[in-house]
């Protein structure tokens, strides 16, 4: 289907002298137009389906358009800025590309199996957010529309390159965006910034801040469809355990269900669900399980009979239950647009009325774009009809942002209000962040999927979606080992992280492929956990000042060009830059350390280096190129453990990485990692850590927030001391000095700080002579 097919009836409406509230025939036919679409495989789409204002024929399909053409348009021209970021989800770079006679960006949730590289057409989700950057601004196009939205984007450069020379100094850069929706009104915010760090308060402002995920959330998930069984999930567990690498949940796909009927077990298989989930629980983990919003048509199905009753099914446009097929086979749909049907939705995840949950499972909303198999697109009709009399085409890209909502409100309820939830969800819409995390669907085993996932997490994170990441290793097809190792390395560092595998691909538990791959994998995911605290702390500032926790590098570079396209390298946080390794068997990469003034650490060698230029650095497959920032403060666990419950025990270091003032700072944030507490009750801590004339003072960043906690700094490790200092002291107000012990090493100017006990949530401060 082409996705310009909406385009048509609306072409056809005009000729026929019909008044929408958009004339995309004058962009086609009027040559002044700044923006021109692609019309001829319009038109060409226009002989081969029968279209009309209210009623259009696709394949097999009809779309009855019970309330006529209504499509919305708006064009605007962004002065100034020939850089444009945003529009998740498509599997392309970071910067949106120029469309002028070609597609557009489509925005419609649909469910593509292993989708197309460096296409732009819709995926899973959509956030109808543009941000536009330049050196001294940031600009931000939040455009609220859920139905079928289109993205057409000229860069001025383009004109420029054909204008004459002398037309070219004079003109200004700028860039039209063009919006055309199929329903619905125009509601458009521009966000003016002026920096991105401002942006992202606005646009979170507007539709909310990144939900602080439980600690446990952001360790490591395996899945695979599907765990077989009950043997199955305590073996993969137990294997964990042997191999050393820490983990925090086990996921089970659909087979889990009895005939595909969520909330039911196949109890032949998983006979005792809650005497898994304790066994799981014993070593600190959780269980994740899918949960649809197909409901299989099962008259004497207590769940399905009470959904019909209750009315909270959509309806096709004769106003019977719709019906599609999904893996149940004959399915009806849950209209999660309805308040009374969330609210009844969410009262299914209670302990009373799921049978076999506990408080430690969690869920996973899949298929939820919808995805119909034997509907237009594979999904939902366009004239299904919702709570209210809303047509399916005016709510369609918000439909699994609601499922999200439901699933999440139950979790909450469940517990009373106390825990926070953790919801994974496939589809999503602007402010799915306040439900919880996504991820980027049905990927594919190769080199390429493992390099695109980069920028479609960038442009999740750019775009509010922060909890985000894509199937480690990749959903489809099997991967060769060093690609498999190095998708390890590159989704360690984003921020969620979950191998997950399809059905027909081999098993790929991380000590299947040998010793050599077992090892850098538990080294890899030791790193991750270990680097857990710092991840924590960029969440907090996610949650409460909107900043995602992984960057593009001009979100911390903005007025350095050269970083504006770069697409392969990215911040975590403002301290570390992370340089995955995407191509097999390399032996060099190349890295471009932004900001000439700035100073960076290779946190493996701890060699320095300055800012502004290109390296050329040896690779191995041990590890990938990551660098500290000078200037900022790194916390990290010291030891290990088998899951975030233990890490949360063990002690600190911290890395603090000095500019070429000799200064630094950054930040901790703890609470108890799993409750409504921090929030309630102010139970958190958020400490400060400065570095300036041979003195580090740690204190309170915040007034707000009381939380103690047994956590101690063991250790300081000093990047960029130039000189072997003579002593080191520690002060901790209402006791004596004390004197530590400290080792310097020379040759790379690091000094550790060692055998302190240090309460991280009290003063003290170390002073350096
Ligand atoms: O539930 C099965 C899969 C799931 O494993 C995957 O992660 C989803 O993206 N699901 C899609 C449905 C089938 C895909 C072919």
């Amino acid at each position: 289907m082409s996705p310009l097919y909406v385009f048509c009836a609306d072409l056809i409406t005009r000729k026929r002298g019909e008044k929408t509230a958009y004339n995309h025939q004058s962009v086609l036919l009027n040559p002044k137009c700044s923006l021109s679409c692609k019309p001829p495989r319009c038109l060409l789409q226009l002989q081969e389906e029968q279209t009309g204002s209210w009623k259009e024929t696709f394949k097999e399909f009809v779309d009855v358009k019970a309330n006529g053409p209504s499509s919305v348009g708006a064009d605007l021209r962004l002065h100034g800025f020939n850089h444009v970021f945003g529009l998740p989800e498509h599997a392309d770079s970071l910067q949106l590309r120029e469309t002028r006679g070609e597609e557009p960006y489509r925005l419609y949730n649909l469910d593509v199996f292993a989708y197309d590289l460096h296409s732009r057409l819709g995926l899973y989700g959509s956030v109808p957010l543009v941000l536009a950057h330049k050196a001294d601004r940031t600009l931000g196009v939040f455009w609220l529309n859920a139905s079928e939205t289109y993205v057409h984007l000229e860069y001025s450069s383009t004109d420029l390159q054909e204008a004459p020379p002398v037309k070219r100094r004079r003109t200004p850069p700028h860039t039209n965006v063009h919006w055309l929706s199929e329903s619905g009104v125009i509601d458009c915010t521009v966000l003016l910034g002026p920096g991105p760090r401002q942006i992202f308060k606005q646009y979170a402002e507007l539709t909310g801040y990144q939900a602080l995920p439980p600690l446990f959330a952001l360790g490591y998930h395996q899945s695979r469809w599907n765990y077989q069984d009950e043997a199955d999930v305590k073996a993969v567990d137990a294997g964990f355990d042997l191999h050393q690498i820490p983990y925090d949940v086990i996921w089970l796909d659909i087979e889990h269900t009895n005939m595909k009927k969520y909330f039911t077990w196949d109890h032949k298989l998983f006979p005792d669900p809650v005497g898994l989930q304790r066994h799981l629980e014993t070593r600190g983990r959780k269980m994740v399980v899918i949960s649809d919003p197909h409901i299989k048509v099962d008259p004497l199905w207590s769940l399905y009979k009470d959904a019909k009753n209750g009315g909270h099914f959509i309806k096709d446009r004769e106003g019977q239950v719709y019906q599609g097929s999904c893996w149940p086979g004959e399915s009806s749909y849950l209209d999660f647009s309805s308040p009374q049907t969330r609210a009844w939705y969410s009262r299914c995840f209670s302990l009373k009325k799921y049978k076999g949950s506990t408080t430690s499972l969690f869920v996973w909303n899949d298929m939820n774009e919808p995805s119909v198999f034997d509907g237009p697109e594979q999904t939902m009709p366009k004239d299904a009809v919702h709570h209210g009399g809303w047509e399916h085409r005016d709510l369609h890209n918000l439909y699994g942002f609601y499922q999200h909502m439901a699933t999440v409100e139950g979790l909450i309820t469940r517990s009373g209000g106390a825990e926070r939830p953790f919801v994974l969800s496939r589809s999503f819409f602007a402010g799915s962040q306040r439900f919880g995390a996504v991820w980027t669907g049905d990927n594919v085993a190769t080199w390429e999927y493992l390099k695109i996932s980069i920028p479609m997490v960038l442009s999740l994170s750019l775009a509010g979606v922060a909890f985000c990441g894509a199937d480690v290793g990749g959903f489809v097809q099997d991967p060769e080992p060093e690609l498999l190792v190095r998708w390890y390395q590159a989704a360690a560092l984003q921020p969620f992280f979950r191998g997950h595998s399809a059905k027909e691909t081999k098993r790929r538990e991380p000590w299947l492929f040998g010793e050599e791959v077992t090892a850098v994998i538990r080294s890899v995911t030791q790193e991750r956990y270990r680097l857990l605290p710092f991840w924590y702390t960029l969440f907090h500032h996610a949650h409460t000042c909107g900043l995602p926790p992984v960057r593009p590098l001009w979100v911390e570079f903005p007025t350095e060009e050269s970083t504006f396209t770069v697409d392969d390298c990215y911040m975590i946080g403002g301290a570390l830059l992370a340089c995955p390794v995407t191509e097999p068997g390399i032996q060099e990469v190349q890295v471009s350390l932004p900001g000439p003034e700035e100073v960076w650490y290779d946190i493996h060698s701890k060699k320095v280096y300055g800012g502004g230029g290109t390296l050329r650095l040896p690779v191995i497959l041990e590890s990938v190129p990551v660098f500290q920032r000078g200037g900022s403060v790194v916390c990290r666990s010291v030891g290990s453990g088998t899951c975030t419950a233990d890490f949360q025990l063990l002690p600190l270091d911290i890395t603090v990485a000095l500019d070429s003032q000799g200064e630094a700072e950054g930040e901790l944030y703890v609470d108890d990692g799993h409750s409504f507490c921090y929030r309630d009750r102010k139970a958190f801590s958020l400490r400060r850590f400065t570095m300036q004339a041979g003195c580090l003072l740690c204190r309170a960043a915040s007034r707000e927030g009381s939380f103690h906690c047994e956590t101690v700094v063991q250790s300081v490790t000093i990047l960029g001391v130039k000189k072997q200092p003579s002593s080191v002291t520690v002060y901790i107000p209402g006791e004596d000095d004390s004197p530590a012990s400290f080792e310097y090493v020379e040759s790379h100017n690091v000094l550790t700080v060692n055998n302190l006990k240090l309460f991280v949530t009290v003063d003290w401060e170390i002073h350096i002579c």
